[in-house]
């Protein structure tokens, strides 16, 4: 790895960073493994990831697996594989590290402390929250996959792909009106509760209100609602008489 000049900026976006000019929620991700040297960040993203960081984080993620008493009673690397969330208030990133171990005879323990930590800004940290059971999946795939293959060019591929897959996934969330996602709204409720109205009034029609007829069967639009808004949202706004249910 060649050394780059320190960065006065931790997350600088980078060029990689952003995908259709936006910036991507995620900062840095990064496999650690507890080697000879002690704990290591291995295999991180960006490439120019600020080295005290790395190690930081390395250290950080390692020592809380280690001092874990499923690692500390455990046999095996059956029962350690388990997800945390820390703060890393010095770098204002949260991390959501997967702790695991991989097998290797030449090791104390027959196994070496392994951990992958996906790192966003502190304040976004609700992503993690609301997307754990996707990033979960995502996360804990890779980690199977660096447990079988030991070579490291081949580790450097597998995190590869969990950062392309992680960014794709964040830049869905991040943009749930993006021109990829098509989008129904069904208004359906009993007659007369207001469901007409409520689309008049949002797309300020208000004197139309008044006037409002009860709704037959269907009444289907396709329009823009929002400003700024690039995806196609059809409408459904639905009768609510008995005979429409
Ligand atoms: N007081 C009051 N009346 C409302 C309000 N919203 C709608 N209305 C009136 O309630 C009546 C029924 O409203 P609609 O919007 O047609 O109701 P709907 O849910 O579309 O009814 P269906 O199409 O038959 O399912 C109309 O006379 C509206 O003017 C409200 O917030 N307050
Ligand atoms: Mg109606």
């Amino acid at each position: 790895m060649t050394k780059t000049k320190p960065k006065t900026k931790k997350d600088k976006p980078t060029e990689e960073d952003t995908s259709n000019g936006k910036t991507n929620i995620i900062k840095a991700i990064v496999l650690s493994i507890f080697d000879e040297n002690g704990p290591t960040p291995k295999i991180f993203w960006p490439s120019d990831l600020d080295e005290s960081a790395g190690l930081l984080i390395a250290m950080k993620t390692i020592s809380l697996l280690m001092g874990d008493s499923t690692y500390q009673n455990g046999e095996g690397t059956e029962g350690v594989n388990y997800f945390g969330i820390l703060p890393f208030p010095d770098l204002k990133l949260n991390g959501l590290t997967y702790f695991f171990l991989i097998p290797d005879v030449k090791a104390r323990g027959k196994a070496l402390a392994a951990t992958i930590t996906v790192l966003i800004n502190e304040t976004d940290r609700v992503f993690f929250y609301e997307n754990m059971k996707y990033l979960r999946i995502i996360i804990d795939k890779a980690a199977t996959l660096i447990q079988i293959n030991k070579d490291n060019s081949e580790r450097g591929t597998i995190m590869e792909e969990i950062r392309e897959e992680l960014f794709e996934f964040a830049m869905d969330i991040k943009d749930p009106l993006s021109t990829k996602r098509q989008i129904k709204v069904l208004l359906t409720g009993l007659d007369k509760s207001g469901k007409t109205s409520f689309m008049l009034g949002i797309r300020k029609k208000y004197s139309e209100i008044i006037k409002s007829l009860p709704t037959k069967g269907v009444e289907r639009t396709e329009e823009n609602i929002f400003e700024e808004q690039n995806s196609f949202i059809s409408l459904w706004d639905l009768g609510g008489q008995k005979k429409y249910r």
